[in-house]
């Protein structure tokens, strides 16, 4: 087999963010850049020789082009067998059940996950570790230090592997298996969820709509949902993934999912409506009527996911992203179980995975997931609560406010400030950090700050300890107040602004959740001086 070292000069942009690289695809589209990239990343895989990887993506614009190139390069530095999903799909969660499944070094995730995607969209590339995470953050800097420095990558020229055919075939002396995307991860959901109790809820007359968003969990969805589970045809909707996913935006939120939420809230709504992102491992739940906040389905999950097979011996403990609200911890307490509050980013939860130490994480973001991959997973989601649905046979609203009367409820929303010049974003944050040990005390409208800080994160598995990750604000009204700049938007800076509010009373609990967090928001707005610094006076995006 031919090896050939091709020459390269360093970009000096390719540190990971959030979740992997994400850029426009016309940076990915610079000569060489995907190939340092990826050469970077398997310079840091120890014992790559004879390993077998796992190669795969949400189908965006440019997925298959970069998989082929992938291909090339593995077999050029060593893999000794690459699993590639047909056509060059895998949806993030069945990367991570197929690098498990299959005892996998790791795998290459290619996604920008709810991003827009397209020409002028945006693309990403991940790595995930043996286990079927997200690398963690030690992993993505030395990457990000080699690709600062790499001179040269290795790759196999050739012509493309047809990624249409399921089957295997060589580069050289790696095997090249093209698999079913879907097979797997089918699999590992029957085991899980009760497939014949759902089954029977189909049977018994009962409606959902699944908006795939042209996103890559369509096909996913209509096997499971469609075919297996004997949903009609037609449950599933824009089930073809696209390159562009149909012009939209892949996010499943009540704004960019409009269509689902009119549907839901509308006199013709079916008994439950979900939807998925980009590259699948997010969720969004609808009941008939009533969206249910990422949170509190995170809370619900965790209190009845007993009711599944796969958790029917309970659970271990509950994780949420520090964003996320409060409303996961007083399930944990009521059940007794470990409860942890992370750093937003999934790659904060594999540790306490593999540890034993929790089995639900959930992010205020539509993620959530459990022990049985190393990803957020958005059908699985999903399945959980029809599993839930289907025991209890109690309608998706009423689980929710049953939830709220048990433990109370947590009033949420999030404000996204997107685009915003880089310098400005920067300078409001320092601002922020500069202000925190004069605030406690201070009042601002109708509440008065309790504490703030800086979030910092030591991991209780390995000690390691990451910084700030955001600034908390709590005020005395039992509110709270999240900032942080995100690490997965592509130009300029997003200021995420996190509101939350705890109702324990029974009677407050249908109020409209901009009127009861207008104090909030009120005061978040005074602290940051959102209007002054960015010149914005209404946040881009509320959800
Ligand atoms: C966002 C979300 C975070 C999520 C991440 C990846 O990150 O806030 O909760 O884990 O996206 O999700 P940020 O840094 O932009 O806030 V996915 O579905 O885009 O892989
Ligand atoms: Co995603």
């Amino acid at each position: 087999m031919a090896i050939t070292r091709i020459p390269t000069t360093p970009f000096s942009d390719q540190r990971p963010g959030t979740s992997g690289l994400r850029k426009k695809v016309t940076i990915f589209q610079q000569p060489h850049y995907v190939e340092n990239f990826i050469q970077a990343i398997f310079d840091n895989v120890e014992g790559a020789e004879g390993s077998t990887l796992v190669i795969g993506g949400d189908g965006r614009f440019f997925n298959e082009a970069v998989v082929q190139v992938a291909l090339r390069m593995a077999a050029a530095n060593g893999f000794g067998r690459i699993l590639v999903g047909q056509r060059g799909l895998l949806s993030t969660p069945a990367a991570s059940c197929v690098i498990r499944k299959y005892k996998a070094i790791g795998g290459l995730v290619l996604s920008a996950s709810h991003n827009p995607g397209g020409p002028d969209g945006d693309f990403g590339i991940k790595f995930n570790m043996s286990h079927g995470g997200p690398a963690p953050e030690s992993f993505t800097e030395a990457v990000f230090k080699r690709a600062s420095a790499v001179t040269e990558y290795r790759i196999v020229e050739g012509t493309d592997i047809d990624l249409a055919r399921i089957g295997e075939t060589r580069i050289g002396d790696t095997i090249v298996q093209v698999i079913d995307p879907v097979a797997d991860y089918v699999e590992l959901m029957e085991r899980l969820i009760d497939f014949n109790a759902i089954g029977e809820l189909f049977r018994s007359g009962f409606r959902m709509r699944f908006d795939a968003l042209n996103a890559i969990t369509g096909p996913y969805a209509k096997a499971i949902l469609e075919g297996r589970l004997g949903a009609p045809v037609g449950t599933v909707v824009n089930g073809e993934p696209k390159p562009d996913f149909g012009g939209h935006h892949p996010d499943p939120n009540p704004v960019h999912a409009h269509e689902l939420m009119a549907l839901m809230m509308g006199p013709d709504a079916p008994d439950f409506g979900a939807a998925s992102d980009g590259d699948g491992d997010r969720n969004m739940i609808v009941a008939r009527g009533l969206f249910v906040t990422p949170s509190d389905s995170l809370a619900i999950l965790t209190s009845h996911a007993h009711l599944a097979p796969g958790y029917a011996q309970g659970l271990s403990g509950v994780a949420r992203s520090m964003p996320t609200s409060r409303a996961a911890d007083r399930v944990a307490k009521k059940l007794g179980i470990n409860f942890f509050e992370t750093p937003t980013g999934w790659k904060f939860f594999a540790n306490l995975l593999d540890a034993g130490l929790i089995t639900i994480c959930g992010e205020e973001s539509a993620g959530t997931g459990s022990n049985h991959i190393r990803e957020k997973d958005g059908l699985w989601a999903v399945l959980l609560w029809l599993n839930i649905l289907a025991v209890t046979r109690k309608p998706a609203d009423q689980i929710v406010r049953e939830h709220w009367a048990t433990y109370g409820r947590d009033y949420y929303t999030r404000h996204d400030y997107e685009e915003l010049e880089t310098a400005p974003a920067n300078e409001l944050m320092d601002a922020l950090r500069a202000k925190l040990a004069s605030l406690p005390g201070q009042r601002f409208g109708e509440l008065t700050v309790q504490a703030c800080d800086d979030f910092a994160y030591t991991d209780p598995v390995d000690g390691s300890v990451t910084m700030k990750q955001g600034i908390r604000i709590l005020f005395r009204e039992d509110a709270r107040a999240v900032f942080r700049l995100s690490g997965t938007g592509t130009s300029g800076a997003t200021l995420r602004v996190y509101l939350e509010r705890f109702e324990p009373n029974p009677v407050r609990h249908n109020m409209p959740t901009a009127e009861v967090l207008a104090p909030v928001i009120e005061a978040a707005n005074a602290i940051s001086e959102i209007a002054s610094r960015t010149g914005r006076s209404e946040p881009s995006v509320i959800t």
